[in-house]
């Protein structure tokens, strides 16, 4: 029995290392693109490498008490119970070091939090199985699904270098500028994971979180769902081609060509249909802002506000929709002006843009209530 479970032992011990051997030896997370993302490898590495020293103290001591103190040396077992100078020591040093962990770990989860001043904002919705991408500024939306063809899945065809990880459509986005991910789901609970990047957020039914990353160089980074969301979980892939300022603005140009979404693309969206009132005075106001009622508060809100207003998201009171106003308009203008500058509830303060002065918020606010009256 005994020599069974050695012979399995050592079977299982060398197959692993031949896996290993002919892999690529790789232990750690991947090559990080993102200046935030060698923030969180190397508060990665420092945690484990404390982790380590810890075990190898614990553990040292341990082993060699065991050692030292055994009864075949005729050791005998020492009596005695409370000793306040070692309670104090293992109660202080493990306080220290969990506070020398959670300062440069709260820092990070800030700077990862802060979703200010983005240059771009793409909405992004899980769905099973697939992924929309929404340019809410660009007006460009499309889906992306997996691209590996069934037969490899089904080991008919050899499986692709990209195995799993290749979309048809990917997301474009301009190197060198915050990009910042709105997300929501349609359906279940998904997740938006870019390894390389250093994003992985949840894509909640009902709510709008979201992350950011400003990518380091051109490139493709692949990520997946990373939160099971039902049988095709790991074919919903997430690939990331970053690419220089005038390719993307290329990419731009042809998406709004092929989709019909004209140049005017800050002033509408697709959702236009839906509100029939706010096209016109928009598409007048593309041209000549000084017609409508807040030509500045009409920008303001097609930048920072339409990604929600316009189409409902995450419960938002969609421009135009006069029984969703009244009562909030009933509250006063002042009140109204508070919650768009300071938050409420799934509202984010000045809608996530918090380089807007409050001057032109509440000339979003008065837009808003002018078309929504
Ligand atoms: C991420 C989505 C989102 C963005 C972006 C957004 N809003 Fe909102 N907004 C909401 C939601 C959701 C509510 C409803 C909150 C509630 O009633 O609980 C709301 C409510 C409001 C209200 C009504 C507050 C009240 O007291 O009833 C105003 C005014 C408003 N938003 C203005 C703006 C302006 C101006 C902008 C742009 C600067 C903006 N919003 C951007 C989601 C958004
Ligand atoms: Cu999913």
């Amino acid at each position: 029995m005994i020599r069974r479970t050695a012979h399995t032992l050592l079977v299982m011990v060398l197959s692993c290392w031949a896996g290993l051997a002919f892999g690529e030896m790789r232990f750690n997370l991947q090559d990080q693109k993102t200046a935030l993302g060698h923030t969180v490898y190397d508060l990665h590495n420092a945690i484990v490498l404390i982790c380590l020293i810890i075990f190898i103290v614990v553990f040292g001591a341990m082993l060699y008490a065991i050692w030292k103190h055994r009864k075949s040396v005729g050791h005998q077992a020492a009596h005695f119970h409370e000793n306040t100078t070692v309670e104090v020591i293992w109660t202080v040093i493990p306080f220290l070091i969990l506070l020398g962990m959670a300062y440069p770990a709260t820092k990070t989860l800030l700077a990862q939090r802060d979703t200010s001043s983005p240059d771009l904002t793409i909405k992004v919705t899980g769905y099973q199985w697939k992924w929309q991408y929404e340019y809410l500024q660009e007006n460009i939306s499309f889906f992306s699904m997996l691209a590996t063809p069934r037969a490899q899945i089904e080991n008919i065809e050899e499986k692709g270098e990209n195995y799993l990880l290749e979309v048809d459509n990917e997301v474009v986005v301009p190197v060198g500028k915050k990009v910042r991910i709105l997300l929501t789901a349609g359906d279940v609970l998904h997740a938006w994971y870019v390894p390389a990047l250093a994003v992985k957020q949840d894509a909640i039914p009902g709510f709008v979180r979201d992350t950011w990353f400003r990518a380091e160089e051109p490139g493709v980074y692949r990520g997946q769902c990373a939160e099971l969301c039902g049988k095709e979980h790991g074919y919903m892939p997430v690939v990331v081609r970053v690419v220089t300022a005038q390719e993307y603005d290329e990419w731009v140009a042809q998406q709004q060509a092929e989709q019909g979404t004209a140049a005017a693309a800050t002033a509408t969206t697709d959702a236009a249909p839906e509100t029939p009132q706010a096209p016109a005075a928009e598409d007048a106001g593309a041209a000549a802002p000084a017609a409508a009622a807040g030509g500045d508060g009409a920008e303001v809100y097609a930048q920072s506000c339409g990604m929600c207003h316009e189409t409902g998201l995450a419960g938002a009171p969609k421009i135009g929709d006069k029984a969703a106003w009244a009562p909030r308009s009933a509250k006063g203008l002042d009140v109204l002006y508070g919650h768009a500058i300071g938050g409420f509830n799934m509202m984010p303060p000045k809608g996530g843009n918090l380089a807007l002065s409050d001057a032109q918020v509440k000339a979003a606010v008065d837009h808003l209530l002018a078309q929504s009256r």
